[in-house]
């Protein structure tokens, strides 16, 4: 059976396409879903886009990977600086994690230099536009191959 591979993405990240382009580009979460889906078949792998404004709706995924995924590649948007609970749900999870992020937060506002997910997830790229998911997956195709 093809390895699932789940791309969850936080809060507010619905707008990816609509709304502040100068941060976070024109292309939407479908776009971002279409060119993972293309990489990931390269690697015969499934993947799957979701996204909440919810930290429990994101947790209630994570815990569903645990049965449905191999791999899970992770925007949390602003819950990244805030959530132990996220960090906690991925800390239970046994599969590879990678963290994304559109925009370089080490170039913004101080309290977006720390991620709580970065404690748990194997890589990290951000910076790289929405082109960080299609590299992420990518390299998640490499290593679950
Ligand atoms: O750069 C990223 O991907 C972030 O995770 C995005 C979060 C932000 O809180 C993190 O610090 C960095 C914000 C997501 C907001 O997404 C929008 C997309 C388009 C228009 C408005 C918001």
């Amino acid at each position: 059976m093809s390895k699932t591979v789940y791309i969850l993405n936080g809060p507010n990240l619905n707008l990816l396409g609509k709304r502040q382009p100068e941060i976070y580009g024109y292309d939407t979460l479908e776009d971002v879903a279409a060119n993972c889906a293309k990489v990931a078949e390269e690697f015969g792998i499934t993947s799957k886009l979701m996204q909440s404004n919810h930290e429990g709706q994101i947790i209630d995924w994570i815990h569903e990977a645990r049965e449905k995924a191999q791999g899970i590649i992770i925007n949390p948007g602003a819950f990244t600086h805030t959530s132990v609970a996220i960090l906690d749900a991925l800390n239970a999870y046994e599969g590879v994690v990678f963290e994304v992020h559109i925009s370089n937060v080490h170039k913004r506002e101080s309290f977006r230099h720390h991620s709580y997910v970065s404690l748990r997830a194997e890589g990290v790229m951000a910076g790289f536009g929405v082109e960080g998911y299609a590299l992420a997956m990518r390299r998640m195709g490499s290593l679950l191959k």
